[in-house]
């Protein structure tokens, strides 16, 4: 089994079924509709296509390209053909971006006409890794014209499907290695959890270069034979709309999209009747508990918040059918085991806080070029297995065994569902002339969950508006402190650590 024949399988039983529809607002606002069977056609055109250009099994196909319809042709063609899906954040910049390039060195960068500002400022160097650059909005120009049937591999469970980039705590990202079968386990564990089903619809507006958006929402949709509303953003105004019109069964959000909806809502005369909705889920970071009782009050519908991770997709989940109790992240999920521990990698019993810890077909292998970070993030129980180390603090409830995540072990901040990891801002900061020493730390925003914020020691008088637009060039919009606070040392500990906990203060 793979993620190919998973589709292969639905395409079978509902091959007229719409698989996806599509609407870009921007662009007019006319639906595209592809079925299943439309949908397999052209993956098998694109699998032949990109076999005719050279791709062999375990190339890396990076994919610089937003939520549109060639985007979902374009990955089961890399899967068909056994080949790993490279997704990129599509705020990435200049340094970002040549860093995913330059460790996963992929045969293609698949992108499009809206990219090209972007990738135009980046030189020859910055695109080393990178074989051979393709537009999906210029298919003219190297599309082969021949039809073909495609050839491919097989394909294991056990081969690589996807290179997933996480932020890291060393400030380069790292390239998370999920397989055929990690994917699978995910998909497999929320459509019994979540009860999909082949009538379900969901509307997708997150992003699919992220596992929420990708493995969550589509993968999910297209093993079931269910129908995916993808759009290329989310829009408030327009979610309403479908939603409360019978237009799907399913939602799922990061917290910001939850406070836009609510921000919105309250703001209509009529409130829109979301009856025909089955599931509103909630992920990527903690889900307030004021959102969650304001959404209830104003739409009648619970949330339903799950906690995962890129390196593991899926882990735990409040329960379809039974009490979504708002601040906690619900129970293992089938095949998912959990333990918390201490410090020295004791189990904890309900009660005690200590980090979580996870193993089960979803959790990745490890990172890509970076044995010493895998090895650093696995430990082994007494038994020999193997134990992934999320770096998230949590407890367990002695009665119910809902788990409550608490923080983090590292100094991840998380805006809007992206994740940020100051190390790599403070090192970009560093670099800036008259900036002498730096420390970046999150704040609380009422919006996106938290912002980053820096804290400055500097030679003289620095001109803030330059300094951003600066940083603009280099790092993702959402990575951009948001403050910036000037101090005249940064408070140390014996050992020459920033102690962060002064700053926030
Ligand atoms: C956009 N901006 C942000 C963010 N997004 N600032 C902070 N945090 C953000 N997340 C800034 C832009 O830089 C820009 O600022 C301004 O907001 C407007 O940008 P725009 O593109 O119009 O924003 P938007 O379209 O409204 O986007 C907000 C969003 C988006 C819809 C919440 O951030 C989003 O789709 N987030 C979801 C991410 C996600 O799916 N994460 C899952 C990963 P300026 O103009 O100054 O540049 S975690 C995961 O997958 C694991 C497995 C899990 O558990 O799910
Ligand atoms: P990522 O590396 O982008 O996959 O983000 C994974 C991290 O997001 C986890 O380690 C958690 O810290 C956080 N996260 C995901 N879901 C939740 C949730 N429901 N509540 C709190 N944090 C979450």
């Amino acid at each position: 089994m793979n993620l190919w024949t998973l589709f292969a399988i639905a395409r079978e039983r509902t091959p007229e079924k719409t698989a996806l529809e599509y609407v870009d607002p921007e662009q007019g606002g006319i639906p595209i509709s592809i079925t299943y069977d439309q949908l397999y056609t052209q993956a098998e055109q694109w699998t032949s296509a990109l076999q005719r250009m050279g791709i062999q099994k375990g190339d890396r196909i990076a994919f610089f390209l937003g939520n549109r319809p060639e985007f979902v042709i374009a990955y089961l063609a890399t899967l068909r053909a056994g080949a790993v899906m490279v997704p990129v954040n599509l705020r990435y910049r200049r340094l970002e971006i040549r860093h995913i390039l330059s460790d996963c060195t992929p045969r293609f960068l698949l992108t499009e006409a809206a990219q090209q500002p972007v990738l135009a400022e980046m030189d020859a160097e910055d695109l080393r890794g990178v074989s051979q650059v393709l537009s999906v909005d210029d298919l003219d120009a190297w599309f082969p014209k021949t039809e073909e049937t495609p050839n491919p591999p097989i394909v294991h469970g056990e081969d690589l499907a996807l290179i997933m980039y996480t932020s890291g705590t060393t400030g380069r990202s790292k390239g998370a290695m999920l397989s055929h079968n990690n994917v699978l386990a995910t998909v497999t564990g929320l459509l019994a959890a979540w009860a999909w089903c082949a009538e379900d619809v969901i509307l997708l507006p997150l992003p699919l270069f992220h596992i929420h958006g990708l493995v969550v929402g589509l993968h999910c949709a297209l093993a079931t034979g269910a129908t995916t509303r993808l759009r290329p953003k989310f829009d408030a105004e327009e979610s309403i709309q479908v939603l409360g019109s019978g237009g799907a069964t399913l939602f799922f959000g990061v917290p910001t999209l939850y406070v836009r909806l609510i921000d919105l809502i309250e703001k209509m005369e009529t409130r829109p009747d979301f009856s025909a909705m089955r599931l509103f889920c909630s992920g990527s970071a903690p889900l307030a508990a004021e959102t969650h009782s304001a959404f209830e009050q104003l739409t009648g519908q619970r949330i339903l918040e799950r906690y995962g991770m890129t390196e593991t997709g899926m882990n735990l989940s409040n329960p379809y059918a039974g009490p979504r109790l708002a601040g906690t992240v619900g129970t293992p999920l089938p095949g998912v085991f959990a333990r918390i521990v201490d410090e020295t990698g004791n189990d904890l019993t309900p009660g005690r806080e200590g980090e979580l810890l996870v193993r089960g077909s979803n959790v990745f292998d490890g990172y890509w070029n970076d044995p010493v970070k895998t090895a650093e993030s696995f430990s082994s129980d007494s038994l020999g297995i193997r134990w992934f180390h999320t770096g998230d603090l949590a407890v367990q409830d002695g009665e119910t065994g809902y788990v409550t995540l608490l923080g983090r072990r590292h100094e991840l901040i998380i805006s809007g569902g992206f994740n940020i990891y100051p190390r790599e801002i403070e090192e970009l900061l560093l670099t800036y002339p008259g900036i002498r020493d730096v420390a970046v730390i999150g704040t609380a925003h009422p919006e996106w969950g938290e912002v980053p914020m820096a804290c400055l020691v500097c030679d003289g008088a620095l001109d803030e508006a330059v300094l951003i637009d600066w940083c603009k060039h280099q790092l993702a919009g959402f990575k951009i402190p948001r403050q910036f606070r000037y101090v005249d040392e940064l408070p140390r500990n014996a050992m020459g650590k920033v102690q962060k906990h002064f700053l926030r203060d």
